[in-house]
């Protein structure tokens, strides 16, 4: 792999040095090694490079075409080129040193004719695929099917009226199952890209949620079927390309998975800016997941606040990832899940290059975030103002509250009793943020 390496300007592993130069493709935070809270850096990130935006990406935006310069690709969709890509895919990231990849059945290998030939085209892909993970080392953290590229799916994929559609995407979904189970994949995701709708004048709601439902169903029976011990995950967004998309927040999501029975086997894959497309903060996101235990991995990435779009670029704010990694130690982590990057570099930077600046930078701000969370926990000055802050229910009418011991009755006399609630205590916003300051 090295001696034909598109990257033989890059070192082989992409080194932790602190005291590097400024720009330098270096770490200067992420020690993979390092232990935070009796567990190493790797083991509480779990950083995954994605397929499609990574290899496959090519710059192109609503206004213009594809700006990349990929030397090792021929630019069409053959299984030569498919398969090439996988060499240099895994050059890339064992060079980078991310313990993890994700990838869409059509990013890794292209579409045939018919159902057929792309199962064919993706099993010898699928082949290569294992022996470059046998061979690094680099393991998949999920699968998942592109159910929203093709024309077929201008409907929705589970959810279109075309109940052929349904059926296509059920055999394309089997299939995707069957290579992340082939490969070892620890998780498998569904991100409901057309389950949505354009038009509700057109749309029979209950219907089309009852088969995304139905779906789902077949989906874990045959995963059961096959063995597949891998973790499935809703990707919650809620618009784009449809205007609603039906897992539309963490909410959204968890209210279809108890009204279907999905509870225990399903849990959520979070992405950035998907949150702030929904109107949430990424920290609401994680918290809502993981305060109902299904918080299962994340997708890392952000927006631009001032484009309408899914920008999907590389995080680098160290407020964003120490948010992300306060919840997400507080949950214990997220395996199996882990940090993938749904990131892209932008059209501007379209060198090789750039694609590890994008990743070492993404990679050292969660470290940091990790840090910096980290200290936080430890000096437990934020756990403490928050315990601090509901103490009222540790004792007295508040412990009967939670304890369930009394009802509006006993309420009622309680009040009546005392006459006025103890006075409101300050919020301390402004005092708490400059805590965190601080830290960062
Ligand atoms: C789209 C998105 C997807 C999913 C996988 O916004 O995030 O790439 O992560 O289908
Ligand atoms: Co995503």
């Amino acid at each position: 792999m090295a001696k034909n390496s598109f990257f033989s300007n890059v070192p082989a592993k992409i080194p932790f040095d602190p005291k590097a130069k400024k720009g330098a493709l270096a770490f200067k935070h992420y020690d993979e090694n390092k232990v935070v809270e009796g567990r190493s850096m790797r083991d509480w990130l779990r950083f995954a490079v994605c397929y499609w935006h990574t290899f496959r990406g090519t710059g192109s935006d609503p206004f213009g075409p594809g700006t990349m310069q990929r030397p090792w690709d021929d630019g069409s969709d053959s299984l030569k080129n498919a398969l090439n890509r996988v060499d240099v895919a895994f050059d890339f990231i064992s060079r980078l040193g991310a313990p993890y990849y994700c990838f869409h059945d059509r990013d890794v290998a292209p579409e045939g004719a018919n159902l057929a030939k792309s199962n064919k085209n993706l099993d010898a892909v699928a082949a290569k695929l294992k022996e470059a993970q046998a061979k690094t080392g680099i393991k998949l953290l999920w699968g998942t099917a592109n159910l929203f590229s093709n024309p077929r799916f201008m409907h929705g994929a589970a959810t279109s009226c075309n109940a052929d559609v349904f059926a296509y995407s059920a055999a394309q979904v089997k299939k995707a199952i069957e290579v992340t189970n082939e490969l070892g994949g620890e998780n498998y995701v569904f991100w409901g890209g057309r389950e949505g709708y354009m038009n509700l004048f057109n749309t029979d709601m209950k219907r089309e949620l009852d088969h995304l439902a139905k779906f789902m169903h077949m989906a874990h029976d045959h995963a059961k079927k096959i063995g597949f011990k891998g973790q499935f995950l809703f990707e919650p967004k809620p618009k784009e390309p449809t205007k609603h998309q039906y897992d539309y927040d963490a909410a959204a999501c968890l209210n279809f998975i108890r009204a279907n029975d999905l509870e225990g086997i399903v849990k959520l894959n979070i992405e950035t800016n998907h949150a702030t497309l929904a109107g949430h903060t990424m920290m609401h996101e994680l918290e809502y997941a993981s305060i109902q235990g299904a918080l299962g991995s994340i997708d890392a990435n952000t927006g631009d606040l001032l484009l309408g779009w899914d920008t999907d670029q590389f995080p680098t704010d160290i407020y964003l990832t120490t948010q992300c990694m306060l919840v997400i130690m507080k949950q214990g982590g997220l395996a199996p899940g882990g940090v993938n990057f749904d990131a892209k570099v932008r059209r501007e930077s379209f060198e090789p290059l750039d694609l590890f600046y994008a990743h070492v930078g993404g990679m050292d701000a969660f470290a940091r975030g990790l840090k910096i969370a980290a200290a936080i926990r430890k000096e437990g000055i934020l756990s403490d103002i928050v315990k601090q802050r509901y103490r009222s229910y540790d004792a007295g009418i508040g412990q009967q509250i939670e304890q369930g011991k009394v009802g509006f009755a006993e309420l009622e006399k309680y009040m009546l009793g005392k006459g006025n609630p103890n006075p409101n205590e300050s919020g301390r916003q402004e005092m708490i943020e400059n805590i965190i300051n601080e830290y960062l």
